[in-house]
């Protein structure tokens, strides 16, 4: 069905020589706007009343003398954006139709979510404006990555970050801020201190009084307080700021004192309020203030006149929007993932074997990788001119160059997300963890971000996480293996090499997947021989097991450096039993891809499952659970797993020892097992 026409006062931009050259022009289409938003916003409120719309709605009533000018002004070509739970006004600006919008929010069949999310969850990546996640802080990242992204591309674009005073209490603020002046990235943080963050007032927030634009000293910018009930003196503002970020590429912070007229969202009752504050509120409410103006200068009848053509062409979008069919569970599970991609061209090179040791290997994927493809570069924590701190990144700084081999700050959180933020506008970045361990910092990034990103928005986000793990005598912080605690989340691929040759294979394979994935580096198996490494036209193998050898008593499984250790088990029982063990390295723990190794369940009928992580709820109960759902019937024995204790990692080395599964506990139970 064709949208209904927007009215012709509806004009998505406003340069800042209209501004000058007709004040009464732009301040009409600031007005227009902003009426338009409210109006929307106050319709969903009752269409969430009614029961019509579902979940809850946060709507912008009273921050639209922020969020209208800062749109009208952006250039959506080139310039990126992430708004709030208050930004309607802003979505409806930078892309889309209001119909689109209010797919959204009914969660319907046309929703740009597919219905997966609500409220203002949508953004439009396509168009640079990103979606926001509930975890509030950690929506900054993405934008600076995105930011950096379009500058690199030779793009002069802006960044637009908003944050409520609630959100500025978060560390991923302070990551970002400290990120953004460290990189010099053309970004302007807004705070939207409205005085709340749900029911809690700014006092029981910060104790550094409510000048929150105080800390952009502390990072080296600029930064300055704006009252958004101005709309006027607003637009001026963020007219002569976006022009100087644009030009000066250096972050700005400001602290616009906006309004939540309508409080937290649909059913905050306001009981927390101060006597006759609600009142105070609705008293700077800038959409009478700037009516007032603008039918001063035009006249009364046609401010009537314009907010009667907005409100017909409101009510027509929702009479189409609720109309659209109830949204089909067809399609979820297959849209979790991005789409397979064709492989890359990749010059079929090194020809001859070289003896590479695992992180020699995994530096020449790197080179190989920061050769051939223009959009990629790599960062970390010590991975430039120290070159890792397993060395794995040893000369890439000399050979490659500052902007595509660079050292980030102890911010994993804020570094993940920008990282995102140049996935999704095209780049291919591979970040280093210094340790697996510090990737807990960045789990909302990692999962609740990149991971379920194609799932809601449809947009790719490419990305390698290099994750060095295992037990190697460093204790509990220096030592996990993570691989249950992400893979319980949807949308994370993973890889596991446990040879020179898969390690090169899987950094090309993981690189060239239009998915975040997760590359898990034993740290002990860094250094651990050479073997050799060249150039493998079938390196997308990794992504299915590897046959390490056949046997017919038992299947076993494993991955990572126990299938070190369970080759030479299997000679063992080999030798001193006169049994063998068909043996598989999983080598891609997520998807899962197992017929290989049920055909071998089929022929055995016995199965072991060995790994580092520990035992309860590790990786093995999956593979246990998903073969034996399969061949109960067929087996001859109860599955065997064989795991870590459900310990934290200890550090003595006979600790450790004794918490892993080592050469003798294997055989060990291997050998009661087989009774
Ligand atoms: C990190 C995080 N913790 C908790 C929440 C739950 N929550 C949603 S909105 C909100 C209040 C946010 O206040 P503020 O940042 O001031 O924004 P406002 O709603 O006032 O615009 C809270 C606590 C969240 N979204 N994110
Ligand atoms: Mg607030």
């Amino acid at each position: 069905m064709a949208y209904p026409t927007p009215p012709a006062c509806l004009a998505h931009n406003l340069s800042v020589a209209e501004l000058a050259a007709d004040p009464p022009a732009s301040l009409l289409r600031i007005y227009a706007w902003m009426q338009l938003a409210r109006t929307t916003d106050n319709r969903i409120l009752d269409l969430f009343r009614q029961g019509l719309i579902k979940g809850t709605v946060a709507g912008g009533q009273g921050n639209e003398g922020l969020i209208v000018p800062l749109a009208l002004l952006a250039d959506k070509a080139i310039d990126v954006t992430c708004f709030t739970q208050r930004g309607l006004g802003g979505h409806l600006i930078w892309s889309g139709h209001l119909v689109d919008h209010l797919n959204q929010y009914f969660a319907n069949a046309d929703s740009p979510t597919h219905a997966r999310e609500g409220n203002v969850h949508h953004g439009d990546p396509k168009n640079r404006s990103l979606p926001m996640i509930s975890h509030l802080g950690a929506m900054l990242g993405p934008v600076l990555g995105t930011t950096d992204s379009q500058r690199r591309l030779g793009r002069p674009a802006v960044g637009f970050t908003f944050f409520g005073d609630g959100a500025s209490s978060t560390g991923d603020v302070h990551e970002a801020l400290n990120l953004a002046s460290l990189l010099s990235l053309p970004v302007i943080f807004i705070i939207e201190n409205n005085r709340y963050a749900y029911s809690t007032p700014v006092c029981e927030q910060f104790a550094a009084g409510t000048e929150l634009w105080r800390r952009a000293a502390g990072y080296g910018m600029e930064g300055f307080a704006l009252d958004a009930t101005d709309v006027e003196a607003t637009t001026r503002t963020l007219a002569a700021t976006i022009d100087k970020v644009r030009q000066s590429s250096r972050p700005v912070l400001i602290e616009a004192h906006t309004l939540r007229l309508r409080g937290h969202a649909a059913y905050d009752t306001g009981d927390y309020l101060k006597p006759g504050e609600s009142d105070e509120f609705f008293a700077l409410d800038p959409l009478p203030k700037i009516r007032a103006r603008a039918a001063a200068l035009h006249s009364a009848a046609r401010l009537d006149a314009l907010d009667a053509e907005l409100t017909a062409f409101v009510e027509a979008c929702i009479k189409i929007s609720i109309a659209v069919p109830r949204p089909d569970p067809a399609g979820m599970e297959a849209d979790v993932f991005a789409p397979p991609a064709p492989p890359l061209p990749w010059k079929p090179g090194p020809a001859t074997p070289e003896m590479l040791n695992l992180a020699q290997a995994l530096n020449h994927g790197l080179r190989k990788i920061l050769s051939e493809r223009p959009e990629s570069f790599i960062l970390g924590q010590d991975i430039a001119t120290y070159g890792g701190a397993f060395r794995v990144t040893e000369g890439l700084l000399k050979d490659f160059g500052r902007p595509r081999v660079f050292n980030t700050p102890l911010a994993e959180s804020a570094c993940t997300g920008y990282a995102i933020g140049l996935a999704l506008n095209g780049h291919r970045p591979i970040e280093e963890f210094q340790f697996a361990d510090f990737s807990t910092e960045a789990v909302t990034q990692i999962t609740l971000n990149a991971a379920t990103m194609h799932f809601r928005s449809g947009a790719k986000t490419p990305l390698v996480l290099r994750l060095p793990c295992g037990a190697v005598g460093l204790g509990s912080f220096h030592s996990q293996e993570l691989e249950s605690f992400f893979l319980g989340m949807p949308g994370l691929k993973a890889l596991y090499p446990s040879t020179s040759q898969d390690a090169f294979n899987a950094l090309l394979a993981a690189y060239e997947d239009d998915n975040p994935v997760l590359l898990f580096e034993h740290k002990g198996l860094y250094r651990r021989g050479r073997t050799p490494v060249a150039w493998d036209a079938n390196y997308r193998d990794v992504w299915h097991p590897r046959h390490v050898r056949a046997g017919d008593f038992a299947t076993l499984v494993t991955y990572g450096e126990m299938v070190h250790l369970a080759e030479d088990a299997a000679t063992y029982f080999a030798s001193e039993y006169e049994r063998t063990f068909d043996l598989f390295d999983l080598r891609c723990l997520a998807p899962l891809q197992l017929d290989t190794i049920e055909a071998s369940l089929a022929r055995t009928h016995r199965l072991i499952v060995l790994h580092e992580g520990r035992r309860t709820h590790g990786f093995g109960a999956e593979l246990v659970a998903r073969l034996a759902e399969k061949h109960f019937f067929s087996l001859e024995a109860p599955p065997l797993r064989i795991a870590s204790l459900d310990l934290p990692v200890p550090f003595a080395p006979e600790l450790e020892h004794a918490f892993r599964p080592n050469r003798e506990s294997i055989i060990g139970q291997i050998t009661a097992w087989m009774g």
